[in-house]
């Protein structure tokens, strides 16, 4: 019997955990507010068996879709596999059938041709339906009540693109969803698909068009008016793909670009601006444009990959610790013809940026987002692609008013917030994600926080334990029950 490797990528908080389980009645410290009436969805890649290459990464884990509850006062929550088809063929020989990550070529044989993507990044909730997502893929449908999977989602047989983002953003006004699939006809490609779905969920618009180069494209954005293309220089080969190689490697001295066009104009309309060399970002926290037309677009920039097995691969020596980041706006005017963009530093470094759905696309007066906290005695957790799990909620305002931030204590880190609206004026709403706590030296709890988001200083107003081990989530999405009971009835 295999077993799973020992590395960082399958030990301590990282460890596999593989169990499907329904646990009501949670225990509650506080008061759940009035406005926390929802389901919290959270993808957690959890791999069922373990790899066929010992240098197998987080990222090829097995999709689960967790939801924790929060209904009525009362907290419950649920974890299941998304029945993927690559899943159930494992489950059928009771063994791993699939090679290295975003690598067909190291499949076993018998495996060409089935659907290799795990749906292990974000659950995104549109028109009603729960969709389990990866880049390299398209997602999985579940069922928002009971986890179970659907299905393979092509939107009715409409969509073209092998691959969907996990990263798709909703205009709050018209309830669009604007998204888009890179190598979008197979891996190492530079099409990109650039699609559109009404606020009922058709797919109104696929358009493709070409990168620069074929680049890791995990996140892009919205504003009013323009769809924008960011593209780093994390690039694939065919051929070393085909050696058996690694997905991803990182180049130092290519141009990151910024691609940007009318929301629903024609992808010729593509205008490419550039950044600067060997940049890279998974995040941005949002885009939005001035009186004058200017687009600022806010990404969590870093100097250099942030994922230690792709800077490995690329034989790029940058420890953790020396890898640089800040929350860094682009500034282009989309009437000019091309040019650089105007870079600036509008926040601290870290991931995981937030800000209310209400305000997708416009201009925002906060952000939410994890880092490091500097003072923090001792190291952080260890754990996630990164190797080093937050500690530090912030809540950036762009007005001028001074940053509020949530310590944890050693030992402690955050898992991503979701953003909850409140139906109080002038109330920011709340955060809910999960926190864990290191107990041994193998040994984690956890719990799910809501914190006030216009106080975060001031800690949790509740707290829900979660009698279980649970593997670092990836995205979450909160979903009302409001949002709930209309896509049932
Ligand atoms: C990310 C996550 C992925 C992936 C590529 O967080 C990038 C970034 C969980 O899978 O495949
Ligand atoms: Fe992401």
């Amino acid at each position: 019997m295999a077993a799973f490797p020992q590395s960082p990528h399958f030990m301590g908080l990282n460890r596999p955990i593989g169990a499907e389980y329904d646990l009501d009645n949670l225990v509650v410290e506080g008061e759940i507010p009035a406005d926390v009436d929802g389901v919290f969805f959270r993808a957690v890649p959890d791999p069922a068996f373990p790899p066929k290459f010992d240098d197998d990464n987080v990222l090829s884990g097995d999709g689960m879709i967790s939801a924790v509850r929060l209904q009525g006062g009362k907290a419950s929550t649920s974890i299941r596999y998304v029945q993927t088809a690559r899943h159930k063929a494992e489950v059928e020989v009771d063994r791993t059938r699939f090679g290295r990550y975003r690598n067909p070529f190291t499949d076993d044989a018998d495996m060409a041709g089935v659907d290799r993507t795990v749906a292990n990044t974000t659950p995104v909730w549109h028109a009603g339906r729960l969709l389990m997502t990866k880049e390299d893929g398209r997602p999985y449908q579940i069922d928002p009540q009971t986890l179970k999977t659907i299905g393979s989602y092509d939107f009715g047989g409409k969509l073209k693109s092998e691959t969907v983002t996990a990263h798709v953003r909703i205009d709050p006004v018209t309830g669009e969803m604007f998204f888009y699939g890179y190598e979008a006809d197979g891996p190492a490609s530079t099409k990109v698909a650039y699609m559109i779905a009404d606020k009922d969920g058709n797919l109104t618009s696929e358009q493709w068009f070409d990168v620069p180069y074929c680049s890791m494209m995990h996140d892009f954005t919205i504003t009013e008016n323009y769809a924008l293309f960011p593209v780093y220089p994390t690039t694939c080969s065919l051929d070393r793909l085909k050696e058996g190689g690694d997905h991803w490697i990182h180049e130092m001295d290519l141009d990151s670009w910024l691609g940007v066009m009318p929301r629903y104009g024609d992808v010729s309309e593509i205008k490419w601006f550039k950044g600067g060399k060997g940049v890279s970002c998974y995040h941005m926290m949002g885009a939005f444009e001035d009186a004058e037309g200017n687009i600022h677009f806010d990404q969590c920039l870093s100097n250099v990959n942030a994922f230690p097995f792709i800077r490995e691969a690329s034989g790029i020596h940058i420890a953790p610790w020396d890898v640089k980041g800040a929350l860094t706006r682009w500034t282009v005017n989309p009437k000019a013809p091309s040019g650089d963009v105007v870079e600036n530093i509008v926040g601290p470094p870290g991931d995981f940026p937030v800000i209310p759905a209400a305000e997708q696309g416009r201009p925002y007066a906060r952000g939410w987002m994890l880092t490091m906290n500097p003072e923090m005695r001792g190291p952080p957790v260890a754990g996630g692609p990164v190797g080093a799990m937050f500690n530090l909620l912030m809540r950036l305002d762009f007005t001028g008013a001074s940053i509020q931030a949530l310590a944890l204590d050693p030992g402690m880190s955050f898992n991503e917030p979701v953003h909850v609206p409140s139906k109080t004026e002038d109330h920011e709403g709340w955060l809910v994600m999960i926190v864990d706590t290191q107990t041994g030296p193998d040994d984690f709890t956890h719990a799910c926080w809501i914190v006030d988001a216009g106080n975060v200083g001031a800690g949790p107003v509740a707290k829900i334990a979660i009698p279980t081990r649970l593997r670092p989530q990836v995205h979450g999405w909160w979903v009302s029950s409001d949002q709930l009971a209309k896509a049932v009835a």
